[in-house]
């Protein structure tokens, strides 16, 4: 990560785009956060590249100054890993919604978790499409009435921290959107973190699917005593019913993605380039 000399204040962080989203919408606290974590951390804007998909949530990069890509629906892990190898000294953030990953994008997630490429990747879940106008998503909860489910969803909703944990990611957190402070000390991790981190973020849709009073009764931080080195342990916590665990549920320090590319290039004592070896790893 390239930083800067001095601290760089959150408002130089804004772009002069003023978000759109609805009044009380949640992704105004994760904006809020990731724009915390940046100052925080003295992060050169220069040096960060915000990727993201379709949705409201994939309005995000507009809204900070630094590098973005706005892509299509459901792509934006492809992206954002192209994005970090062409360039490896880039800071590469991934965000969207839980449509754009779990549905559309889903098949992305297991590879890009494996991969481990060095990328934050930020799911504002409001359990709904949202920027369509609320028909279900993959995690909208079993029963949900909309016009598109006149008589109730059937299917049940995807756990995405026990999912990405089960996918082998390097790390994976929760946060909630209503907690900025708390969700940009996890970004802050997250954007340190040496490889591939997950954060799914409780980003309410005040709109068509209001779960703001619904998760404050149901978000608890992890137990002090979470070991988060322990992948087990922290499948089971995301895995307990009639609660919603906040913070670090797991990260370890495997090699990223781009580590094992420098290592092969090594091994071939130098008879390739860096860009003939990602041409072999990648055909
Ligand atoms: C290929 C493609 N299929 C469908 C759509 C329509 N579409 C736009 S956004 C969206 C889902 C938005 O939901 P989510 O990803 O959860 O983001 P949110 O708006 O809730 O932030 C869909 C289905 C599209 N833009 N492109
Ligand atoms: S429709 Fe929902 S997700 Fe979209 S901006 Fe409004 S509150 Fe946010």
């Amino acid at each position: 990560m390239r930083t800067l000399p001095e601290p760089i204040a959150v408002r130089e962080l804004k772009s002069d785009v003023k978000p759109i989203w609805c009044a009380g919408c949640g992704d105004y606290g994760v904006l809020n956060a990731v724009l915390k974590a940046l100052s925080d951390l003295r992060t050169d804007p220069a040096s960060v590249v915000i990727a993201s998909g379709i949705g409201c949530s994939g309005r995000f990069p507009a809204f900070v100054s630094t590098y973005g890509f706005h892509g299509v629906h459901g792509r934006v892990l492809p992206l954002a890993t192209g994005i970090k190898l062409a360039n490896p000294e880039l800071t590469v953030l991934a965000v969207g919604g839980d449509g754009d990953a779990f549905s559309i994008g889903a098949g992305h997630l297991p590879h890009a978790a494996r991969r481990n490429v060095d990328i934050t990747y930020i799911v504002m879940d409001n359990e709904i499409y949202g920027l369509t106008k609320g028909q279900p998503s993959p995690t909208s909860p079993l029963g949900m009435k909309r016009k598109a489910s006149p008589y109730g969803t059937t299917d049940e909703p995807i756990n995405s921290v026990a999912m990405v944990l089960c996918y082998g990611a390097s790390f994976v957190a929760r946060g909630f959107s209503s907690r900025p402070r708390e969700l940009a000390e996890i970004v802050k991790r997250g954007l340190q973190h040496e490889g591939f981190s997950y954060i799914e973020v409780i980003s309410p849709c005040v709109t068509f699917h209001d779960t703001y009073g619904l998760y404050k009764e149901l978000t608890t931080p992890l137990p002090e005593s979470h070991d988060p080195s322990d992948r087990t342990a922290a499948v089971m916590l995301a895995l307990e019913t009639g609660v919603k665990h906040l913070g670090v549920f797991y990260e370890d320090a495997r090699s990223s993605h781009h580590a094992q590319i420098e290592r092969l290039r090594e091994k071939s004592g130098g008879e390739f380039s860096l860009e003939d070896v990602m041409a072999r790893f990648y055909r």
